[in-house]
């Protein structure tokens, strides 16, 4: 971490006396744990700090510390005394022009992230792409700065890197992230609440799905790799909730990346949307599955781990159990 631009955002933090976090429109446990983290060791030095999210938040995460405290309202951006904004785990800054214009005045905006792809778009930025997750990204700022650390922004950090790493699963692991997570277990983050709130809180009928996503495995020469597919009657049929709905390619392809033996690298999960799109998740082992994937469909993401989606298009089943993206 450079030590300049580490105390340079400490010193512009030192003189805020307002402070706006943003989340990732993309809410996941790291874009949500990174932030909520930084809401928790903020205020717990005394600042007055106001958190917003351009979107509605999954009941997976309920259990994450005083997470009710984030605003969906774009008047809470409006406040003329917020003299410093921070974004974490936001790839690409695209959604935040519109809603920095709501803001009362221009002001600073630090950007911790962890994505190969972001184009630098704060004013200042920690972009570190070897990073399991923007909350060990963030964790590593706190601890260079020394701000105490509470047991609520432990919790945060840590579901973060768990969920990011699926438990330490997933290629992008690293040992940082896993240091990182034993100082936050210390600091009395509780594992044990994470993983239970993230991985075994499945229902059945999401375990259904997931049956019929393995029945499907097909070679999908596309990507080289091995393929599955998600309707939306396979959805309706089994009445998921959106929750459940919205993470399950990526929950079925982190499996199925994990357990496929050493034959396949890539692993695709094609999914068709309630809004008449096919979504895709891929992930690889050594392959740079967010190159194929924007070639392809000009999605994008890390290199082992990438999504795309494809307006106006549905999945078309072929023989010998084979599918492929139809355009509407
Ligand atoms: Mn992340």
């Amino acid at each position: 971490m450079n030590t300049i631009v580490v105390q340079h955002i400490a010193e512009q933090i030192a003189r805020a006396e307002h402070i706006l976090l943003l989340t990732d429109e993309r809410i996941d446990g790291d874009t949500l744990g990174s932030t909520m983290g930084l809401f928790h060791t903020l205020t717990n030095l005394g600042k007055r700090v106001d958190v917003f999210s351009p979107k509605p938040l999954p009941k997976t995460f309920s259990y994450l510390p005083m997470i009710d405290v984030i605003h969906r309202d774009h008047d809470v951006l409006a406040q003329s005394s917020i003299d410093l904004a921070i974004v974490c785990d936001c790839s690409d800054g695209a959604y935040l022009p519109p809603i920095l214009a709501k803001m009362a005045r221009k002001v600073p905006l630090i950007s911790f992230d962890h994505h190969l792809t972001n184009p630098n778009y704060g004013t200042t930025n920690v972009i570190e792409p070897t990073a399991a997750s923007t909350a060990d990204v963030v964790w590593r700022f706190v601890q260079h700065v020394q701000y105490p650390i509470t047991p609520n922004a432990a919790q945060c950090f840590l579901t973060g890197i768990i969920t990011d790493t699926q438990v330490f699963f997933s290629a992008n692991t690293t040992n940082a992230a896993i240091a990182a997570a034993a100082e936050l277990v210390k600091h009395g983050a509780k594992l044990q609440d994470i993983i239970r709130a993230n991985y075994v809180n499945k229902s059945t009928n999401f375990l259904r799905i997931w049956g019929i996503a393995l029945e499907r495995l097909f070679i999908d020469e596309s990507f080289g790799g091995i393929a599955t597919v998600v309707t939306r009657k396979d959805i309706t049929d089994l009445g998921a909730t959106p929750e459940e709905i919205e993470s399950i390619a990526g929950v079925v392809s982190e499996f199925l990346n994990a357990v496929l033996n050493e034959s396949h690298d890539v692993i695709v999960v094609y999914r068709e949307t309630e809004d008449g799109a096919v979504k895709g998740s891929a992930r690889a082992r050594t392959k740079n599955v967010a190159a194929i994937a924007e070639r392809l469909y000009g999605g994008g993401g890390h290199k082992f781990a990438a999504g795309f989606k494809v307006p106006n298009a549905k999945m078309e089943k072929l023989p010998n159990n084979r599918w492929v993206v139809r355009s509407l």
